[in-house]
Formats: C-alpha cells, sequence, structure tokens
C-alpha cells in the first residue's frame, strides 16, 4: 500500500470507519441514558510511563462533540472544569453559569458530578487523612460539589476514594480512617438535604466506585462488596442516600464476575450508576472501551441489568487510546463505543426473548418431577440430562453473539 500522507490520514479513517457500518443515527443514541465524562474524552494519553499525546481540550470542546454524537448526557469531576483555586468562588459560578449555558445549546444534560480527591496535592495522605484540617477540606470538596450538582441540574454525585489506603501499613488506623471517611459523605449528605429543599429538588443518588488497586497499593473500601459492608456499617448517617456506582473493569481487576458483583447490588437494592468500559482480569486501570475485550460477558451483565430493570446511567469511563488522535477521539473513540453498547444492550433483548433459551432455562427450573425425596443419588440421575442445557445454554449465548442463531457460517 502506498504511504498515507497526514493531509489524507482523516479521510481514511473516515472512511474506514463508516465501512465498518452498524453505526446508529444520534437520536437513538439519546434514547439510551448514556453519558460521557470530562475526564475520558479529555483524556490527554498520559500515564505513569506515557506521555501525553493528545493537546488538551475544554468543557465546550467535550460538550459539542458529545452532544453532535448523540450522547445525551454529561459527567465530570469539580477539578476538571473548575481549577481547585477557583473552587467556592465567585469564578465557581461564573464557570457554572457558562457550562449550563453550552450543555443548554448543545443539548445535553449533567447527569452526575463528582469530587478528585486524589490528584490535588492536598490528598497526599487521602481524603481522610489524620490532620483535621485536610479532612474539613475534603468535606468542604464534597460539599461544594453537592452545590455544583443541583446547579448544573445533576441527579447523580459519584465518589471513587482511590486513595483511601496506603503504600505501608501501620502508620494510618483503618477503623478511625474509616470513621473519617464517613464524614465526609455525612456532610455531603447533610448539604444535599439542605440544598434539595431548598431548590425543591430531590436529594443526590450518593453512589461509592470501588477499585481494588490504584493509585493507593492497598485501598480501604476495595470492591463493591467492601462498599455494601460499608453503607451498612451504621458509620453513614443516611445510608439510604447512598448506593454504588460498580465500574465493570474494577471488578475485572481483582478477579471477580462483574456479572456477579452487579448480583449482589442488585438484591441489596444499591446498583444506582454503572461505570461501562472493559479491559483485562488482575491487571491494571487500562479503562478500555465497552465491548472491546470481553463481548461476551458484556452481553450476560446487560441480560442480567435488563431482566433486572436497570436501565442506566451508563457511564462512559474509559480511557480513549494512546494512539487516538485528539480528532479521533469524537470520530471514533466516542461513536463506536455507544454503538457496541447499544448493539450489546438490544441483543441482552432479544436474548432474554430467545425461544431456545428460555424453553432451556424453564426446563431447569420446572425439574424432572421424580420424587425420590432425600435419595440425593437419585436425584441427580432423575435431572442427568436435563442439566446438559447449561452448556447448551452457553453454546447458545455465543452464536447470539457471533451471530451464527442467523445461519452464519464459515465454508472451509
Ligand atoms: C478515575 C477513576 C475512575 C472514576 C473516576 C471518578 S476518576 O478516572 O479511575 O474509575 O470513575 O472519580
Ligand atoms: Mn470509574
Ligand atoms: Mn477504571
Amino acid at each position: 500500500m502506498k504511504a498515507v500522507p497526514p493531509n489524507e490520514q482523516r479521510a481514511l479513517v473516515e472512511r474506514l470507519t463508516k465501512a465498518c457500518g452498524g453505526a446508529y443515527s444520534p437520536e437513538t443514541r439519546r434514547k439510551y441514558f448514556i453519558s460521557g465524562p470530562q475526564w475520558a474524552a479529555a483524556y490527554q494519553g498520559q500515564a505513569l510511563f506515557y506521555a501525553p499525546t493528545r493537546q488538551p481540550i475544554t468543557y465546550e470542546d467535550v460538550i459539542r462533540e458529545l452532544g453532535k454524537i448523540g450522547v445525551g448526557y454529561w459527567t465530570t469531576h469539580d477539578s476538571d472544569v473548575i481549577p481547585a483555586e477557583h473552587l467556592g468562588t465567585d469564578r465557581q459560578g461564573e464557570i457554572i453559569a457558562s457550562i449550563q449555558k453550552t450543555l443548554t445549546s448543545n443539548d445535553v444534560k449533567c447527569s452526575m458530578v463528582t469530587t478528585e480527591t486524589f490528584y490535588h496535592e492536598v490528598f497526599a495522605a487521602g481524603p481522610a487523612a489524620e490532620s483535621p484540617e485536610i479532612r474539613e477540606y475534603s468535606a468542604f470538596r464534597v460539599r461544594n460539589t453537592v452545590d455544583i450538582g443541583h446547579e448544573l441540574g445533576a441527579s447523580y454525585a459519584v465518589y471513587w476514594p482511590g486513595s483511601l489506603g496506603y503504600l505501608t501499613q501501620g502508620a494510618i488506623e483503618e477503623t478511625q480512617t474509616l470513621k473519617w471517611y464517613a464524614e465526609a459523605l455525612n456532610a455531603a449528605c447533610e448539604r444535599d438535604i439542605e440544598v434539595a429543599k431548598k431548590k425543591g429538588r430531590p436529594t443526590l443518588k450518593h453512589c461509592l466506585e470501588a477499585k481494588p488497586f490504584e493509585p493507593q497499593a492497598e485501598i480501604l473500601l476495595p470492591t463493591s462488596d467492601a462498599m455494601l459492608a460499608f453503607i451498612a456499617s451504621g458509620l453513614l448517617t443516611h445510608p439510604e442516600m447512598v448506593g454504588l456506582n460498580p465500574e465493570f473493569l474494577h471488578e475485572l481487576m481483582w478477579g471477580g464476575a462483574p456479572r456477579a458483583a452487579l448480583a449482589r447490588a442488585l438484591v441489596a437494592g444499591k446498583l444506582w450508576h454503572f461505570d461501562i468500559n472493559d479491559g483485562y482480569r488482575l491487571k491494571h486501570d487500562v479503562d478500555i472501551g465497552v465491548g472491546l475485550v470481553n463481548p461476551l460477558d458484556w452481553l450476560n451483565t446487560l441480560m442480567l441489568l435488563r431482566s433486572h430493570g436497570f436501565n442506566g446511567p451508563f457511564n462512559l469511563d474509559f480511557k480513549p487510546h494512546r494512539s487516538t488522535s485528539n480528532w479521533g477521539v469524537f470520530a471514533v473513540s466516542f461513536p463506536t463505543a455507544v454503538d457496541r453498547f447499544i448493539t450489546l444492550w438490544e441483543m441482552a433483548g432479544e436474548a432474554l426473548e430467545d425461544p431456545i433459551l428460555r424453553e432451556a432455562t424453564d426446563a431447569l427450573k420446572a425439574g424432572s418431577g421424580v420424587k425420590a425425596g432425600t435419595d440425593g443419588k437419585a436425584i441427580h440421575e432423575a435431572n442427568r440430562e436435563l442439566l446438559t442445557l447449561h452448556e447448551l445454554i452457553a453454546h447458545r449465548l455465543v452464536q447470539l453473539l457471533l451471530g451464527l442463531h442467523r445461519g452464519r457460517t464459515y465454508s472451509v
């Protein structure tokens, strides 16, 4: 193939993206509760061993481009859009007003706000450090985020305490640190009740997000299950206002099954918000676009969510590849991520209606009808042929994923 000079590269990427087919219209995309994070779109490709590969972009750029693609919701950290030194000042009010204008003119809504409690140097020892003035600052930050959320019309607040932990143990006392962390969440909930009342709005849904490691080596609340225990621990003054924002990859990172983790959140009534992405088990937080690594796991996960009536928010918490250009972030990363999600979501709906899967799962639940009392061996014998359906169900799901159920085969 001939070399592709710089001025012809976009046209090539565009032509091949189109040739992939399977794209939804912006109107169709807007029918789903899918949100685009400011930090994902503005991510410059940097990491511990990586220099940035993309130029900074603004919230105006992100909101405008999300609107064009058909991502109807936008999410942000406080400090993604307001420099830390302006938080809580008049300048914050001006920035919020300008964001609101940008959102309105692009027909995008702010669905969720979150507080950055990991990047700023004040959080070197985490948001619940020993020093009372650090903890007072954390409380200020989460309360202020609640204010921002109400100003922007959000319904959700997310907390990712990735710096609540340590590199080496012994310096902090874990039970005390957890109590201090709860105090920050209590401060956020109490402020929320006040502001919601004043504004005549419902209170926000406060959602905890777990990640097993990064940036701290050892994390005090490393999994969604640890978060559930924390919510029920008695340390929160308003546990009914606090639920979960699980992230698909964060469950894989500790070796968990995302679908089973979500099931535990569902039975606790705490699945409120969901970060969608993909990646590898027992590795670091690569935040790859949804469905690019584990589409079968995703299909299964969405079947569970659909059958329990969870319709979002689905937050596109992924990092466009470092090799993707600023232009490519909105021409390829976001639209293809949204479209893979919608395809998997619709496929999950079809799978729930699939007559073969239906009959197989119903038959398994009906059992053999043989009354064998307490004779385990006889019970097993009576169900023996029925249980073969487990493997057939797995085959059928792969068929649906690969389109084999529509007669797709490969000739040899
Ligand atoms: C950070 C983290 C994400 C969280 C974000 C919310 S920040 O990028 O890795 O998983 O959802 O604070
Ligand atoms: Mn996340
Ligand atoms: Mn992640």
